[in-house]
């Protein structure tokens, strides 16, 4: 039996769950491999700690393993229902609330590293946490995808994870309208599939968002997103690895200039504040937001389980 403790916090409405006691299996992989084995011959670990019948499919988790980098803090590893992520702003925003709660990160800034890349976290006085996130980019504009409802103009683009961005989605972006949104984004996901389009080195786009520019004069938002997440569960949050995606496509366009700060909502209300920062020699964006910590507890992880990974969908 694995009985690992755990932290369940939700970041502007997205849960994301922290795994205090790291998996002996994977900490002896080397953090390279760690992913692969979450998607494959480990992917009861992931199973055992998001999803049915533990959380709801929204979940993050989030394991911790000893840093790869000297100045780091710690290797981050985040998984949702079907998998590892490449990076996690909102579960990143989870993780630093949690340490924090246990009185293990003062005000102030560290760095992690992810798959993706490394980070730098800042928490500030009032409880809000910066995510320095990893160097995002367009990396195709104005891509034609089919839909039921005639084709759509989108955009390829990496946050940390691969998105395809609808610039304008053709449904409102309202809580009343999520399940169009979803069968909308999860339409779009399929036909990407379809017809072969991908990131860069044969990457999967495994998330889906569709954007909604605002008049920020009017409510100071400058867009509302509706993110589809891979496994099928849509965002809570404004998705920060895909508000990164998509600051850094509208840098691209001129629409937005360094150090200026932008404010994306989510289609439940909850917000980010979001701008691209000069680091050295790169643009980095930087999602600011707060989680709020809502359960702790004990997993009981038995060999015996019948369903090891998970209910099936
Ligand atoms: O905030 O980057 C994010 C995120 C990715 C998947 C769910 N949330």
């Amino acid at each position: 039996m694995w009985k690992p403790r755990f932290i369940d916090s939700h970041t502007q409405g997205e849960p994301t769950r922290v795994v205090l006691d790291p998996p002996q299996e994977l900490l002896a992989l080397p953090a390279a491999e760690r992913p692969t084995a979450l998607r494959g011959d480990l992917a009861h670990l992931r199973a055992a700690v998001v999803g049915e019948p533990r959380t709801s499919d929204a979940t993050v988790g989030a394991f911790l393993f000893p840093p790869e980098r000297a100045r780091s803090r710690a290797s981050i590893l985040f998984f949702n229902d079907v998998g590892p992520l490449g990076m996690c702003v909102h579960g990143t925003i989870g993780v630093v609330t949690t340490l924090a709660e246990q009185g293990d990160f003062p005000v102030g800034r560290q760095y992690f590293d992810t798959p993706a890349g490394e980070i730098a976290v800042t928490l500030h006085d009032d409880g809000s946490v910066s995510v320095r996130n990893v160097v995002s980019r367009r990396i195709a504009a104005k891509v034609p995808v089919v839909t039921g409802g005639g084709p759509l103009l989108g955009e390829i683009c990496y946050g940390g994870n691969w998105f395809f961005h609808l610039y304008q989605s053709p449904i409102p972006i309202e809580p009343s309208r999520r399940a169009e949104l979803l069968a909308l984004a999860q339409e779009i996901q399929a036909s990407l599939a379809e017809a072969g389009i991908q990131g860069e080195e044969g990457a999967e786009i495994d998330h889906v968002g569709l954007f909604q520019r605002r008049d920020p004069k009017a409510g100071g938002v400058h867009a509302r997103n509706f993110v589809l997440c891979p496994g099928g569960a849509y965002d809570r949050s404004p998705c920060g690895t895909g508000t990164s995606a998509w600051l850094a496509a509208r840098y691209a366009d001129g629409e937005i200039q360094e150090n200026t700060e932008w404010v994306i909502e989510s289609v439940i209300g909850s917000r980010f504040r979001g701008s691209l920062i000069r680091e050295g020699d790169h643009l980095h964006p930087v999602i600011r937001g707060q989680a709020t910590i809502v359960a702790e507890g004990v997993l009981h992880i038995d060999r015996d389980d019948p369903f090891p990974l998970g209910i099936p969908k």
